[in-house]
């Protein structure tokens, strides 16, 4: 991106943003849940869509001036319907918590209850955590994976909705690499009369691109962020399959009488007013090119090659003695435990900083160590997979992290770490951070 007007009136901004692209540019980016948007999106981003303030929806705002807003929002939303296959959607939600808060706080009242996956077994702070709205303001309850397999047994969430009777059950995570089987859990909500959300923030390109189940048909709600598999700009939104008359007993006065609200106004309602102000327009904007960008058929190729990548490196890390939570990946990441090769995931994640690739620390299920020590860590391919790394790459990508951590407890590490960030510096060269268009 063209920078000069910053360089000259900001140069410690303008320093710190050139830093950011160096790192970018030259390190291997494996944080499952980032990507590279597009140049488009980004000068969506960076426009002058920022200036403008439009409470409310297109064609009914509490502030004047809204005709070219009104469009980018109309666009961002048609498009995302058509992506989806959704009736309803809000692109107003400013992050993944938001559009969750605007659920809870649509059907929910304070100290009703809820379920949702822990957060130490791949679960999201916004499912019920403790330290979270959502677990402050409701009863949360959590299930977990099994210790033996490391996936969800429906018959326990079963089991545990019968005994818990919660108001809401929340399906998703931030860190499992199996798919949800969302009819199964709709199945359950119906049995207790709860209603079913799903988060799909992790998955969501992969889910448009038709690669894992579809939740519209089962839940009555799901949620996603934009920025993550998606490639968009940094944001949330919420969506219905179908929207339905609200059985809360919602209702709204019209001219012709009072009548019960549909539920897409109650959810509309609860984003703005209720939980947000002025929608950042700038940011909706970049959504719909991002959605335009997910609706041709290279996007479904991108997709297709983040899971191949995925289990590619998944099969290597098995061969190699590492232990992957469940045993493998249907998606774009893995959790891998990394107690059989006497690491934290704190110590993993510094080392392999050092040799310039990123990864986080990440609890495992039933892990013995603290959220700031953990036993694992988080690997994704959707970043890696948007610079064009596919091929023989995934393989050797396993080969680098497997030097730096097996020589974690030797003398050798600095020396295994300085090498291996030239083999990253290398590997990275001449890969643009997306297909779109040169390195910013
Ligand atoms: N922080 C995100 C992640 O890394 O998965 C979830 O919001």
């Amino acid at each position: 991106m063209n920078m000069n007007v910053l360089q000259k009136q900001d140069k410690e901004i303008f320093e710190a943003i050139a830093g950011e692209i160096r790192r970018q540019t030259e390190t291997l980016e494996l944080i499952a849940s980032e990507n590279f948007a597009s140049r488009a999106v980004m000068e969506a981003c960076g426009s002058v869509m920022t200036n403008k303030y439009a409470e409310g929806y297109p064609g009914k705002r509490y502030y004047g001036g809204c005709e070219f807003v009104d469009i980018a929002e109309n666009v961002a939303r048609d498009r995302a319907k058509k992506l989806f296959g959704c009736e309803y959607v809000n692109v107003q939600p400013h992050s993944g918590s938001s559009a969750n808060m605007g659920v809870l706080f649509a059907v929910l009242k304070p100290g009703d209850r809820i379920m949702g996956l822990d957060l130490s077994h791949g679960g999201h702070l916004t499912h019920g955590s403790k330290v979270n709205f959502s677990g402050q303001f409701f009863e949360a309850h959590t299930y977990g994976v099994e210790k033996e397999t490391g996936y969800i047994d429906m018959n326990r969430v079963e089991e545990m909705a019968l005994r818990v009777q919660p108001k809401l059950i929340i399906c998703g995570a931030s860190a499992y690499s199996q798919g949800f089987d969302f009819k199964a859990f709709r199945e359950v909500a119906d049995k207790v009369g709860a209603f079913l959300m799903a988060d799909i923030a992790h998955p969501a390109g992969l889910i448009a691109s038709g690669l894992l189940n579809d939740p519209m048909p089962h839940c009555h709600f799901v949620t996603t962020t934009t920025h993550k598999t998606l490639r968009g700009p940094r944001g949330g939104m919420i969506m219905m399959g179908q929207d339905f008359e609200n059985p809360l007993g919602i209702t709204l006065k019209t001219k012709k009488g009072i009548r019960t609200k549909m539920m897409s106004e109650v959810i509309d309602a609860e984003i703005m007013p209720g939980i947000q102000g002025g929608p950042l327009m700038h940011i909706i904007a970049a959504k719909g090119v991002a959605f335009g960008e997910a609706l041709q058929p290279e996007f479904r190729t991108y997709a297709e090659q983040v899971r191949r990548n995925a289990a590619v490196m998944a099969e290597k890390f098995i061969g190699l003695d590492y232990h992957i939570v469940s045993g493998g990946t249907k998606n774009h990441l893995m959790l891998i435990d990394l107690r059989n090769k006497n690491v934290t995931g704190k110590i993993a994640e510094n080392l392999l900083h050092e040799a310039g690739i990123t990864v986080n620390k990440n609890m495992v299920p039933f892990d013995d160590k603290s959220p700031f020590v953990t036993s694992g860590i988080r690997v994704g391919t959707p970043a890696m997979t948007t610079r064009g790394m596919t091929g023989q790459y995934a393989e050797r990508i396993v080969e680098l992290i497997d030097r730096v951590i097996s020589a974690a407890n030797t003398d050798r590490i600095e020396q295994v770490c300085a090498e291996v960030r030239v083999d990253v510096k290398e590997m990275c060269e001449g890969l643009p951070l997306n297909d779109f268009g040169p390195t910013p």
